[in-house]
């Protein structure tokens, strides 16, 4: 017989956690509870559930769910991941200030440098993959740690329990930004942060049809504040989406392990390729972070980005050339897309900054699917060599 008291698999929660049997029904899928209220029978007596900005059944499954392969206990599900971001710096007040890393996506550094910024949040954007150069950083005011890790679009890496033991012993609490690895590869939590953000427009849900968003936390005190905001912002996903991402959870394993697979071989042929100058992926010995990378993810995920020889016309030769990879932005969807981040996902990052952190003209990202790899490698090969 199973030990009880063993932790149940990262397949098995997938699919199990936060979910039973519909007690009415018995339906084995958790229902769409299109409802946005429900019957009181007596003023404030319920059944959990009073309105569906408040709480709705669909999502908390879901939020129970993603909350649980993220190793806690409570989730906020969002209408995109810009609201999680926007819910999570709520919890601040004019004049607290913000560590937050140098490289991330080009929306999270517009939001707080063109909406918080301005209304009295200060905030100073650092290096962190040392991380001695946080402590220098810190302020009595610093309020939040932000990490985004591995970074978007550079994939560059940080010590998530380095960079948390520094932060916890100023009472600095620390964000994760795990858009990009999925709780799959890497668990932030157990490495020290105290919040973790995703995109779930990207890996969570995969399938490019939904934009979403959830902020994850095991603190009580944070669950509370974290709770209240998201009802009070109204912030809220839809109970729809929802549905879609509590159903594309029970596939986000085969999903993430398939677009490691593919990726990997892929930043290996495009290494190894004449018309490349160089390939950021941090499955490569020749990632700067590759040692860390190996340590605190268990994965590398399905991101890369590649330098090309060449320019600003190279770069649109080949974005043009390709024909299975889509010229779009997003990423972590089971089909493959390829972008531009100086001239599409980081327009919002002020060009000089952009190029001090290596966005430049002859850089492209690519969010590797889940096709025959074969068929991926031959229509990049077909791009790059094309004149
Ligand atoms: O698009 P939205 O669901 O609001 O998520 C914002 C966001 C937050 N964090 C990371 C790491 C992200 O990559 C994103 C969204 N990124 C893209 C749309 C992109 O193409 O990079």
């Amino acid at each position: 017989m199973a030990d009880k008291r063993r932790k149940l698999g990262f397949e098995t929660r997938a699919i199990h956690a936060g979910q039973r049997p519909d007690p009415t029904t018995g339906a084995i899928m958790t229902p769409l509870y299109l409802s946005s209220t429900f019957a009181q029978s007596e003023p404030g007596k319920h059944q959990g559930f009073d309105y569906s900005r408040s709480g709705n059944p669909t999502r908390l499954a879901f939020e129970t769910c993603v909350a649980d392969l993220e190793g806690a206990r409570y989730g906020y599900a969002m209408a995109s991941g810009c609201v999680g971001a926007t819910t999570i710096v709520h919890l601040l007040s004019a004049g607290d200030h913000v560590v937050a890393c140098d490289d991330m996506y080009g929306g999270t550094f517009r939001l707080f440098d063109k909406v918080f910024a301005r209304q009295g949040i200060q905030f100073s954007y650092l290096d962190l993959t040392d991380p001695g150069a946080l402590e220098s950083a810190l302020q009595p005011s610093t309020k939040l740690l932000w990490l985004e890790t591995p970074t978007n679009p550079l994939l560059k890496i940080m010590d998530i329990a380095a960079l948390s033991d520094v932060a916890h012993a100023q009472g600095v609490h620390v964000v994760v930004d795990n858009t990009f690895m999925s709780p799959y590869f890497q668990q932030p939590l157990a490495l020290g942060a105290d919040m973790v953000l995703h995109s779930t427009t990207k890996y969570i849900n995969g399938h490019s049809d939904l934009i979403g968003g959830v902020v994850i936390t095991d603190d009580d005190e944070l669950a509370e504040q974290l709770g209240f905001l998201a009802n009070a912002l109204g912030g809220v996903q839809s109970t729809f989406d929802s549905y879609l991402c509590l159903r594309s959870l029970k596939t986000l394993a085969v999903r993430m392990r398939a677009h490691e697979a593919n990726a990997l071989q892929i930043a290996r042929f495009l290494e190894a390729h004449p018309r490349v100058d160089r390939v950021v992926y941090p499955g490569l010995p020749s990632h700067p972070q590759h040692d860390l990378a190996a340590r605190q993810m268990s994965g590398f995920g399905g991101m890369l980005a590649v330098y090309l020889k060449g320019d600003l016309e190279t770069a649109r030769r080949v974005l043009s050339r390709v024909e299975l990879f889509t010229l779009a932005e997003s990423l972590g969807g089971v089909e493959s897309l390829i972008e531009h981040p100086a001239i599409m996902t980081h327009a919002s990052v002020d060009p000089a900054q952009r190029r001090a952190i290596g966005i430049d003209d002859t850089l492209l990202r690519i969010s590797v699917g889940i096709e025959s790899v074969d068929d991926l490698i031959d229509d990049l090969d077909r791009a790059l060599v094309a004149r």
